[in-house]
């Protein structure tokens, strides 16, 4: 996708999502070059649990992870939608390689600067691995993939990225995912899993107030690529949790009566009115069995960490 056509998208829905009531902004958006970092910054707070718990899952349960992806030894094509810095994934593509497992690696991300780090960093780790970047949207280039090669596919999408899906969006998203694949493929997807709600709610409501800086970024980075005059001091994060639901949710309060205008487009702020920003939703392991089965998977296993916090569940087409 050209630059335009970024632009063009980007400004159509945040002003669809601005346009509606209770106001809401893509999430997908938060990652622009300060978002990156921002994200970097949690990843490594002390607070945020879900990183350290999938790289746990990565390095203790790798034996049996290898052994369901290796199968019956025949070659395949490692898929992974939005890889970021590879920071899990790499421990797998290590051992495979070790094990001198015939596969190539084919990352999948919107983001260019993403894919660039990988093709400098991947190749001087693991010399004898074939990386193919593609750059687009995830179900456009899974439709690719198929013709770069006939090989079975095993797709990795980590990170609970699913979470940042309603329940509902998700049952979409793997319904599209199973129509992408074959028989035989795998699937290995993060969930993050309910647990005491306020380890849940730390976790997104930081002390060190990263996330509130992370959220606040993409007002300021609509101020920059789409001409808004959003005033960030307006603005004050709060996060929900509902044990409930499992939904935890990110919000912007507006502190005032504030007229934001994003070019020629003019929004309304009433005093206390919200942007519901981001869902991070959490699931118990019979909900992510019900999410493989109603959606034509085969549920194989979840691997956990220690303090079955996430669950990595493998799912067979
Ligand atoms: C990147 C989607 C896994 O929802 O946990 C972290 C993003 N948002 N803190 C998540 C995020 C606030 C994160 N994921």
């Amino acid at each position: 996708m050209v630059n335009g056509d970024f632009v063009v998208k980007f400004y159509n829905e945040v002003i669809a999502g601005l346009s509606q009531y209770p106001k809401r902004l893509p999430s997908k958006y938060f990652y622009d070059a300060t978002g990156d970092n921002l994200f970097q910054q949690i990843m490594h707070s002390p607070d945020y649990y879900v990183t350290r718990c999938e790289l746990e899952i990565f390095t203790t349960q790798l034996p049996e992870m290898t052994k369901l992806v290796i199968k019956d030894g025949s070659p395949f094509d490692l898929i992974e939608l939005g890889p970021g810095d590879c920071y899990k994934s790499i421990h797998l593509m290590k051992e495979l390689t070790r094990l001198e497992t015939d596969f190539n690696y084919l990352p999948i991300d919107i983001s260019g600067a993403v894919l660039d780090q990988i093709n400098t960093t991947l190749p001087p780790l693991l010399p004898n691995m074939p990386v193919q970047c593609m750059n687009g949207e995830y179900f456009q280039m899974l439709s690719k993939a198929k013709w770069y090669s006939s090989n079975r596919k095993v797709v990795l999408c980590l990170g609970g990225n699913i979470g940042n899906m309603t329940v509902e969006e998700s049952h979409t998203f793997c319904k599209a995912l199973h129509k992408h694949l074959n028989p035989g493929d795998l699937v290995i997807i993060g969930f993050d899993l309910v647990k005491n709600p306020n380890v849940i709610r730390t976790a997104y409501y930081d002390r060190e107030g990263i996330t509130s800086l992370f959220n606040l970024n993409l007002l300021e980075r609509i101020n920059q690529e789409l001409e808004g005059n959003f005033n960030l001091n307006d603005f004050e994060h709060y996060c929900s949790y509902e044990p409930e639901t499992g939904a935890c949710k990110s919000f912007l309060v507006c502190l005032a009566d504030r007229i934001v205008r994003i070019r020629n487009k003019e929004i309304i702020f009433k005093k206390d009115e919200y942007i519901w920003m981001e869902i991070s939703q959490k699931y118990n392991p019979g909900q992510i069995s019900e999410m493989a089965l109603s959606n034509g998977f085969k549920p194989i296993g979840n691997l956990m960490d220690s303090k079955r916090w996430f669950a990595d569940a493998c799912w067979e087409v």
